[in-house]
């Protein structure tokens, strides 16, 4: 069997080399097609193919959401889920200390979202060194990453880290690109640009396309901005996750108060000590907020609500989706609706099925339906 591994290697080694000019672009648009679908390969072996690594590990999704702790042996993983669920994973001063995917349930008001505890990844995960392949894949399968880092180790664990994951296919807050393909059965290849491409441009997406034997298409791209990178990805969209990321700096106990607020101040970041237990509220709260789902508490008339158990939603719903969650014909028999909270101008407020409900927001639907 060829081994894909060494294959990688020799790609990686190829671009390496090649010096980045005009000449050579072509060729590394090439390479880098070339490279996506050998990771793609290496990670989803065809079914019935031996020594499968594409796996997760056995644990079965539950609640309304599920985050995945990734980062690197000893950051505090399974200290923070201590933290946040009644859950115990193992912790210990040492290396690789939880070896399996470990599931906790963290209840927010009303709402239950699985936190998944995994083995520390280390370089070379993506290449199935470890257990990060099957690390990376768990991760795969989950609403949300919270990527934890170590606040006293050196900036480019985080770096390291997103290119293990982007070597998977995984895009951290990313939006999928803005280019359109549809392979068709005959008819050769239509390519069409709305406006002027800044970095890439016909002779080179044809190349990669034919490359990946794709012959005939439609392909309209979308985006001036779009990159040969963006291109592959659209291509491998079957294997590609786009997935929302949160940094969580642990043992900010141990640094700086200077450093601390440097952390503090990137984008999706936030920091926390789980040993002073400072901060990790904020760092839920920031997950919530990243899941972009909202709780709803339902109320009968007369009735006192039940903050116990909420129905989730997406950010942004309406007084309809709500119904729809409740029950499919609710909308048919639906009056009107009264809501209490945020998203009320006054308190209760009578509104319609087009009305945006804000998140903790208690609504009582009435149906002119009678038993
Ligand atoms: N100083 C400091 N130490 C911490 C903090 N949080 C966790 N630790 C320590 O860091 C060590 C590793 O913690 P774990 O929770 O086992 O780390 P992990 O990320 O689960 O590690 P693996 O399972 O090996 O991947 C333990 O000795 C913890 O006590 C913190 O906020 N500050
Ligand atoms: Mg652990």
């Amino acid at each position: 069997m060829v081994n894909i591994t060494e294959k990688i290697k020799e790609i990686e080694t190829e671009m390496a080399r090649t010096q980045k000019n005009k000449a050579t672009e072509y060729h590394l648009g090439l390479l880098k097609g070339k490279l996506a679908r050998l990771r793609a390969q290496l990670l989803e072996p065809a079914p019935g193919a031996g020594g499968g690594g594409g796996q997760g590990f056995d644990v079965s999704k539950s609640g309304d959401a599920r985050i995945a702790l990734v980062g690197f042996p000893s950051v505090g993983k399974s200290t923070f889920l201590s933290k946040i669920t009644k859950t115990k994973s193992e912790i210990a001063a040492y290396s690789f200390t939880t070896l399996t995917a470990i599931p906790g349930v963290l209840e927010y008001g009303g709402a239950e979202i699985q936190i998944l505890d995994l083995p520390g990844i280390i370089e070379g995960a993506a290449e199935g060194k470890g257990r990060g392949r099957q690390v990376i894949s768990a991760a795969k399968t989950s609403d949300m990453i919270l990527m934890v880092l170590d606040a006293t180790k050196k900036a480019e664990q985080r770096r390291l880290l997103e290119a293990e994951l982007e070597a998977v296919g995984i895009r951290l807050n990313r939006e999928p690109p803005n280019i359109y393909l549809k392979p068709k059965k005959a008819g050769g290849m239509k390519i069409t640009f709305q406006s002027p491409p800044k970095n890439i441009d016909e002779k080179m997406v044809f190349n990669i396309l034919r490359d990946y034997k794709i012959l005939n298409c439609d392909v309209l791209v979308r985006d001036e901005n779009a990159t040969v990178d963006d291109f592959i990805d659209t291509i491998m969209a079957p294997h590609r996750k786009y997935i929302k990321c949160l940094y969580a700096y642990n043992k900010v106990d141990a640094i700086s108060l200077q450093h601390l607020r440097e952390l503090a101040r990137e984008p999706h970041t936030v920091v926390m000590s789980c040993e002073l237990d400072l901060g990790i509220q904020d760092v839920v709260e920031r997950c919530w907020q990243t899941l972009q789902l909202m709780r709803i508490y339902t109320k009968r008339q007369g009735v006192d609500p039940d903050f116990s158990e909420a129905l989730i939603v997406r950010t942004g719903s309406t007084i309809e989706d709500v119904c729809d969650q409740i029950h499919r014909t609710l909308k048919e028999t639906f009056k009107y609706a009264m809501v209490w909270g945020a998203s009320a101008k006054h308190v209760p407020q009578r509104v319609g099925l087009g009305h945006v409900v804000a998140d903790e927001d208690v609504v009582s639907i009435i149906s002119s339906y009678r038993a």
